[in-house]
């Protein structure tokens, strides 16, 4: 079965997508996810014209051949763009075999582990009020875990100050401050956050007792001492874990955090290699490894690493935002369902524009995600429905301190 062609489909509905199409010579289809939020046409570069000739005329079947080959054999390796185009290839090539062999990926990854995935949503709240009414309206669909993010008013001062674009520093003239557009900072304060975080983390425990799981992602926005002092102060409020406190590839940092705090900390959707997390893995000081199928590789790589990860008791906890496609969630929910180490999946809700350009067989319900049986990833690509949704450049906000200097986002 040898490839015949690998194209790339940019789409947008509701957000952009790249999807990679392998077709074989004998007519079967594959297609995968190599979305790159915000780098689109980056990684459509590599793939239309770097990639795309490898391929052509080589086996089909033989996925972790063809990528080791497209990872160390063309000599310049890794970064999240090159690594997106490979987990494109990666997870078309798997979804080719499911259905050449007419079985659901995860049977070819060594069959089911689990009924069912226990999921978490993202809620969002102006005001810790607000968040916890968010909370409550999604508990009334079965969802038994959350990650919280907040506006909230800084008691030392005036107005809002998380989120806030920023009017008062001069960025120069090159960069025009409006919505949508590059650069469009916010204004960012470490010290306050962190302030609120504790205040926002203490109020949800209070209101809704040990019944919910509570995740909060910092965004690497703290340095590790920073990270520490929060960690320690977040211990009595149990989170389910703390999503990357620093930036990533600093274990010194990891080190620095856990010699100061059990509480459960979370990192990956940064990491590109395996050689990003081995080392937290190995020395324990992670607990939950949030991969991010689409950057890393796709799912052959992601196998590998989450049994280094079960040997050392860390948990898979994918990378699973609205910014990869519902091709990258079933990959990952495949992945999920064959290992043993799963842990909790993030979960986004679809809008009916996905819906009509991909139709999954990923299902979410009560708090759990579940699959339904179907060759390869499952997931049926409407090609004439993403043709209506033209390519709409966006570009990721950025943040800056009160003194205008930039800061993680
Ligand atoms: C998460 C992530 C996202 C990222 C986004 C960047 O944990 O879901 O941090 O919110 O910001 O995927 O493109
Ligand atoms: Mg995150």
């Amino acid at each position: 079965m040898l490839i015949e062609s690998m194209e790339t489909i940019l789409t947008c509905p509701g957000r952009n997508y790249l999807i990679v199409k392998i077709t074989t010579d004998d007519g079967i289809v594959g297609y995968g996810d190599a979305t790159l939020n915000g780098r689109e046409m980056s990684v459509k570069a590599v793939l239309d014209h770097h990639l795309a000739k490898y391929l052509t005329g080589m086996d089909a079947e033989r996925i972790t051949d063809i990528w080791e080959l497209i990872y160390r054999g063309t000599y310049w390796r890794g970064g999240p763009v090159f690594m997106t185009a490979l987990a494109g290839i990666d997870m078309a090539l798997w979804d080719i075999k499911g259905k050449r062999y007419q079985a659901p990926v995860y049977q070819l990854l060594g069959g089911r582990c689990r009924d069912r995935l226990r999921a978490y949503f993202h809620v969002h709240g102006h005001t810790k009020e607000a968040l916890a009414e968010r909370i409550r309206q999604r508990m009334d669909d079965g969802c038994t875990c959350f990650r919280y993010s907040f506006d909230t008013r800084d008691s030392r001062e005036e107005g809002l100050y998380f989120k806030q674009p920023h009017q008062d520093i001069s960025l120069g003239k090159r960069i025009e401050v409006t919505e949508g557009n590059i650069g469009r900072p916010e204004i960012w304060d470490t010290e306050a956050y962190c302030h609120d975080l504790i205040d926002v983390t203490a109020y949800l425990r209070n209101t809704f007792g040990h019944d919910i799981g509570l995740i909060h992602d910092s965004h690497e926005r703290f340095t590790p001492i920073q990270a520490a002092a929060a960690a320690r102060q977040l211990e009595p409020y149990g989170l389910y874990f703390l999503e990357d406190p620093i930036e990533p590839v600093n274990v010194q940092g990891l080190e620095l955090i856990r010699g100061h705090s059990v509480t459960p900390i979370a990192m990956g959707e940064l990491y590109n290699s395996m050689k990003d997390c081995l080392i937290p893995i190995e020395k324990n000081l992670i607990d939950y490894l949030r991969l991010d199928i689409s950057h890393y590789g796709g799912i052959t790589p992601s196998m590998k690493t989450a049994a280094a990860a079960d040997n050392h008791g860390v948990k898979i906890a994918f990378h699973g935002p609205s910014d990869i496609s519902p091709l990258a969630h079933a990959a990952l929910a495949h992945v999920d369902f064959a290992i043993p180490n799963f842990g909790i999946q993030e979960w986004v809700d679809h809008n009916q524009e996905l819906d009509q350009v991909f139709h999954t067989n990923i299902q979410y319900e009560s708090g759990y995600i579940t699959i339904k049986d179907r060759p390869g990833l499952g997931v049926e690509v409407d090609e004439s429905a993403a043709k209506e949704y033209a390519y709409n450049p966006k570009f990721l906000p950025t943040i800056r301190d009160r003194e205008g200097a930039v800061h993680n986002w």
